[in-house]
């Protein structure tokens, strides 16, 4: 593994493809928050230690066909056991901050009671070694990895869950709320309600509308009454929620395309966006979505506990969705569309002005609320070279686009405060198992040797303040 020094090198023989103009760290705010992202079930491993219970990821991919290759978290990257480690690959890379997610059924093994120590212990450590290297730790509280003891009471489609949820909000303040201060509640509720109750693609791999809908619902309201309950103790808390957003376009000015945008904006980031910034569900979706479900589990009140006034938004953005109304008129079904641009591993359009777009647009809508960009990053095959290095110039071109029209989006008046590339290493990227890597530190899955990317090398000299083309 590089040290410090090797990282810290001015050496960038491995500049962005393209050459637009220059960019450098000294064209964001000076108190601006640099950092790198992970999450539990994506890197820790050891599923079976220290008294964790059972996530709806471990049954997931426990069933066959549902991840690809048949793979699952229970080994990941060894973080459980190498947060040491891997906190020194942050310090080499000069991060401000480390966005990680903490893991529920390794504080609350069924979901509800007492905490289990052994639990609070490892994220205890983590901090600590965080805090020893300078490095600020921004807690996730949900990354996915519900417990199954509570999928099996119903899940987020049941409201009990955004109590339980509440619960654990509480455990978690109480045991790291003297050092860590910047908490996420949830990562992408979109992914966790229409991914996992609605198409089925993620865990728990339920595909029923109306549940998706509820869930979606529940976690907002687990959203906001963990708000509260870290409030109450951790009052010097930065709290947000992290959505992944996208500027919606029409792929051609036709008959129908406006009603296609306004529908997927409205699913993919009104959805969230309004009951948590404006305390009110968006009256057109609620139309679209009404032969799906009446929304009768939205009680009174619970559109103001949602609506919890928040210190920061997370925003992860990796691609916009461009969309054409589908092949039966008046259905309201709706055509995702490519528009031939180059695509990450993942398939997704690389489109660093979407970021610009979908920041000012938050701004615009939704006020001056200070932003985080909480991810952005992409997956590439990527393979150590005979000479052990891992040249990935399209990912660097990635990242110096998207910070260039970040930095655009400062310029023009957005609040950003923040930055976190998605990810620290490579991991299990869910459904996808090991075979997409979003990592700036490869990760040999075999032996576990980490070994920084070009891209890795690339950051930590942006961050030690050089200027890069773009
Ligand atoms: S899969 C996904 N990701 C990746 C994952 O590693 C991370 O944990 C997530 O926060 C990278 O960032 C997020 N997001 C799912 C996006 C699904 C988009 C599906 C669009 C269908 C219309």
């Amino acid at each position: 593994m590089p040290d410090h020094q090797d990282l810290g090198h001015r050496d960038l023989q491995n500049q962005p493809d393209h050459d637009h103009g220059a960019l450098s760290r000294g064209d964001f705010p000076p108190e601006f928050t640099w950092g790198v992202a992970t999450s539990s079930y994506q890197i820790e491993g050891a599923t079976s230690e220290g008294g964790r219970g059972p996530s709806i990821w471990d049954t997931f991919s426990a069933t066959p066909g549902r991840v690809v290759d048949g793979d699952n978290g229970d080994v990941a990257v060894e973080h459980y056991r190498r947060y040491q480690q891997d906190a020194d690959l942050m310090a080499g890379l000069g991060v401000d901050a480390y966005r990680f997610s903490v893991a529920w059924p390794r504080i609350q093994p069924t979901g509800s009671g007492p905490v289990n120590q052994a639990g609070v212990d490892f994220y205890s450590r983590l901090v600590d070694a965080l805090l020893e290297r300078g490095i600020t730790p921004w807690a996730t509280l949900y990354h996915w990895d519900l417990p199954q003891p509570l999928e099996d009471l119903g899940g987020w489609p049941s409201r009990d869950t955004a109590y339980r949820f509440a619960e654990y909000a509480a455990h978690v303040a109480d045991a790291l709320g003297d050092r860590v201060k910047h908490f996420i509640t949830l990562n992408e509720p979109w992914c966790s309600a229409f991914l996992g109750y609605g198409s089925g693609r993620h865990a728990p791999g339920r595909s029923d509308g109306a549940a998706a809908l509820a869930a979606a619902h529940h976690l907002m309201l687990g959203h906001g009454l963990a708000v509260q309950a870290l409030r109450e103790r951790v009052p010097d808390a930065q709290v947000g929620i992290t959505l992944n957003l996208y500027p919606v376009t029409g792929a051609h000015d036709g008959h129908g395309v406006d009603d296609a945008v306004r529908r997927i904006d409205g699913l993919s980031n009104r959805w969230f966006l309004d009951p948590v910034l404006r305390g009110a569900y968006p009256k057109d979706v609620v139309e679209d979505v009404a032969h799906i479900s009446d929304l009768a589990f939205v009680a009174d009140a619970d559109l103001e506990t949602i609506n919890a006034p928040l210190d920061f938004l997370g925003v992860n953005y990796y691609t916009r969705h461009v969309v054409a109304p589908g092949a039966f008129p008046g259905t309201g079904l709706v055509e995702f569309t490519d528009r031939g641009l180059p695509t990450t591993a993942m398939g997704w359009e690389v489109d660093a002005d979407g970021l610009f777009d979908i920041l000012t647009r938050v701004t615009r809508d939704y006020g001056d609320l200070p932003l985080v960009m909480t991810e952005n990053g992409a997956a590439f095959d990527d393979e150590v070279g005979a000479d052990g290095t891992v040249h990935d110039p399209r990912r660097i071109d990635f990242l110096a686009g998207h910070l260039a029209a970040a930095a655009r989006a400062v310029r023009a008046g957005v609040p950003l405060r923040g930055y976190f590339a998605w990810s620290l290493m490579d991991n299990f990227e869910w459904a996808e198992g090991y075979a997409k890597r979003f990592g700036i530190v490869h990760v040999d899955f075999d032996t576990q040797e980490r070994t920084v990317k070009d891209s890795g090398r690339w950051y930590a000299a942006f961050l030690a303040g050089d200027r890069t083309q773009y």
